[in-house]
């Protein structure tokens, strides 16, 4: 069973006035998206070994494989952009209230969250992944990876919310100005619904 590029829960010019115009999607979601799809059927096909498994899986047990790097990447891509579509919304940018309060519990306030959940993909070094996690002890936690990284790999917690901070989830609407780029996500379109719901059934 080959796996699909997930149809987006909203239409691709729904963020024309919001940061991601119809052109990043046509790119980031229609062909950068769809090539990890591709190359990842592509892999599973010639291996048996790799058959009847969820990404998820596929993630865990080609991490730190030298022989199975592409399959790493490719898997890893396709569950980030899955959970990076999920992660924003026309209608975003409203933290709801009990997601807020385990924020404020936390990070001490929703400024500090912002401000580190922000630094972190600034500081990402070329391409990678800045995230909220939810950590085996229960604590918020914000994290960054490298390229196709995702705490699915390293275990450090249960994916809440993503943004990308690959050059080509932003260069179209942002050019360089990643802090921007990150700002706006953090203030207008982050999906805050889809990491309280996240939250909730962790
Ligand atoms: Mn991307």
């Amino acid at each position: 069973m080959a796996f699909e590029l997930p149809k987006l829960p909203y239409s691709t010019d729904a963020f024309a006035n919001l940061g991601v115009s119809p052109e990043t999607f046509e790119y980031h979601y229609g062909k950068h998206h769809n090539a990890y799809v591709v190359a990842l059927n592509g892999l599973v096909e010639k291996n048996p070994d790799l058959q009847g498994k969820s990404l998820e899986e596929l993630i865990k047990l080609s991490y730190n494989k030298p022989e199975l790097v592409p399959v790493f990447n490719n898997a890893g891509q396709i569950l980030n952009h899955n959970q990076f579509w999920e992660s924003i919304s026309p209608t975003g940018g409203k933290i709801p209230a009990k997601l807020e309060a385990k924020i404020i519990a936390d990070f001490g306030s929703v400024e500090a969250f912002k401000e580190q959940f922000k630094q972190a993909g600034v500081t990402q070094f070329g391409s990678g992944w800045a995230w909220l996690i939810l950590t085996p002890e229960g604590k918020l936690k914000v994290t960054k990876t490298a390229n196709a990284v995702t705490p699915v790999a390293t275990g450090e917690g249960k994916v809440l919310l993503v943004y990308d901070v690959w050059e080509h989830a932003y260069y179209i609407d942002f050019r360089n100005r990643r802090p921007d780029y990150i700002s706006n996500f953090l203030d207008k379109i982050a999906n805050y619904e889809y990491a309280e719901a996240n939250l909730l059934s962790a």
